[in-house]
């Protein structure tokens, strides 16, 4: 496997356990919390995440805000915002692969080494999980080759058909 494909991990588990530098955030538009992943994290980090993502004043799709981490063992909450799937026609595509690359882009400005990613929108935002699974794997791989400063990404999957779909996809896109 090249040796930037070598950065990237698949697991399945649950991110607010995981011990990185910073987790990221499937968020909504108002960046007040939700279901999913979202929950999940506000009820681990506790409830002065949501008073610092209060003072945030939201995040359009495609982009990324940063938090401290609370009660996470991650320092840092990437929030960022996925796409909801409406058919292909509306520019998903685009928004998800921006999801990944401003997240990352966020995280080489804090200095983040090690960054773990939930499968951004195939929760309740309904992204069909094959395509998520190559957006996802192909933005954070084009990242990985423009800087050295991030060494470590972790991908996590909630289930096995998650966890199979991304690593083929991993498999797949790290032969490009
Ligand atoms: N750790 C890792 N993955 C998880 C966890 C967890 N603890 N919990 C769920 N997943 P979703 P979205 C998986 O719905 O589609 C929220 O209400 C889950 O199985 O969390 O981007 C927000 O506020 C799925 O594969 O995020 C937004 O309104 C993946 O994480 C909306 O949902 C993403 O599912 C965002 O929807």
């Amino acid at each position: 496997m090249p040796k930037i494909a070598e950065k990237v991990t698949v697991i399945i588990g649950d991110i607010v356990v995981q011990t990185v530098d910073a987790i990221v955030n499937a968020a909504n538009n108002s960046l007040l919390g939700g279901e999913g992943v979202d929950g999940a994290i506000h009820r681990a980090a506790g409830n002065e995440l949501l008073e610092e993502c209060r003072k945030l004043g939201g995040c359009p799709t495609g982009e990324a805000r940063i938090t401290k981490g609370y009660n996470l063992p991650a320092k840092w909450v990437i929030h960022t915002v996925g796409p909801i799937w409406r058919g292909g026609m509306y520019r998903e595509d685009e928004m998800l692969y921006r999801a990944y690359q401003s997240s990352l882009e966020l995280a080489q400005k804090y200095d983040i080494r090690s960054i773990a990613f939930p499968a951004i929108s195939t929760g309740a935002y309904g992204y069909p999980i094959e395509k998520a699974a190559g957006i996802a794997v192909r933005s954070v791989l084009d990242f990985l080759r423009e800087t050295d400063k991030i060494n470590n990404v972790i991908m996590v999957c909630y289930n096995q058909t998650a966890f199979h779909t991304y690593s083929e996809a991993l498999l797949q896109y790290s032969r490009q």
